[in-house]
């Protein structure tokens, strides 16, 4: 099926202020300048590979590429903000630069400044504004799009909080009163962009139920990004007969699986390393959503 197919048709997906509308979820690619990520391992550790990476992202069709410079992977130890932003830096500024859509994947206002101020449009925050109270100012300030995470506190011991009695509606309660709280610092809830945070305080069997229970969190009103990528759980999905976890290099078919999944629930964007295959099923999801649409009118 030709593009103009499904882009002429089918059920609206939201909009958010500050990013162009496009009528099926988007990818976000990710991009860790780190030595110590746990999905890819350190491969783009320094500037230079990172950025010839990230253009080969965007040539992929990637929406948005998301630059991070701190690993989250539980009992990850913190860097210094003067580390994150000198790894960061040179990365955001030189894509933004071929015409990018960057975010920054960051709970720390003065990484962000700077990265705004190199050239991103997206502040990505895995602590959902509960880390740095000067970030939900920051962005309420420069008016860009806000990516709001659910979290219950720092990755180190994320593990000892993932307890729900039923976790749809708990993290849908809890995203609701985080969006509550940047809103009060002054974000535009037109800005915000909801992510229910897989594999943050949460098991497998957590994340299972957000997967199945996304509607729950898109009827939050606002735009979903879904960000399950290579993650443990999908590791543990597809152990081998002796239960030993599928390594992470060779999750990615279930990461596209997951796409398929949470684009055809109606998610906003997906957070995944690989851009080919996700943007393939993304399509796929649309021109299904657009059938079922005309099916119903
Ligand atoms: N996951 C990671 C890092 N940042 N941001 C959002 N919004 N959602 C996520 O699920 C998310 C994130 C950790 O995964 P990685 O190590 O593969 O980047």
């Amino acid at each position: 099926m030709s593009d103009s197919g499904w882009r002429d048709s089918g059920p609206a997906f939201p909009s958010v202020r500050g990013l162009p509308g496009l009528p099926r979820c988007r990818i976000m690619a990710v991009i860790n300048v780190t030595p110590d990520s746990f999905s890819d391992g350190g491969a783009f550790a320094d500037a230079d590979s990172a950025v010839k990476y990230g253009l080969a992202l965007l040539a992929a069709g990637a929406d948005i590429l998301d630059v991070g410079g701190e690993s989250t992977r539980p009992g990850a130890v913190k860097i210094t903000a003067a580390e994150e932003l000198r790894r960061v830096e040179p990365v955001v500024a030189a894509l933004a630069e071929a015409g990018a859509i960057v975010s920054i994947d960051t709970s720390r206002a003065s990484t962000a400044e700077a990265a705004l101020r190199a050239g991103a449009r997206v502040v990505n925050d895995v602590s959902g504004g509960a880390a740095d109270p000067e970030l939900p100012r920051l962005v309420a300030d420069t008016g860009v799009p806000y990516v709001v995470m659910h979290n219950r506190g720092p990755s180190r011991d994320m593990l000892e909080r993932a307890v729900y009695a039923d976790v749809v509606n708990e993290v849908c309660a809890e995203l609701r009163r985080a969006m509550d709280a940047v809103v009060d610092a002054g974000v535009d809830p037109g800005s915000v962009i909801l992510d229910p945070g897989l594999g943050f305080a949460k098991l497998a069997e957590h994340n299972w139920a957000l997967i199945a229970g996304l509607e729950a969190v898109i009827a939050l009103g606002r735009p979903v990004l879904v960000g399950a990528s290579r993650k443990s759980f999908l590791g543990k999905v597809l152990a081998a007969p002796d239960g030993a976890d599928r390594p992470v290099s060779a999750r990615d078919d279930a990461t596209v699986a997951v796409t398929a999944l949470a684009a055809t629930a109606g998610a906003w964007g997906v957070r995944v390393h690989e851009v080919g295959p996700n943007l393939d099923a993304v399509k796929v999801a649309a021109a299904a959503r657009a059938a079922a649409s005309e099916r119903t009118r």
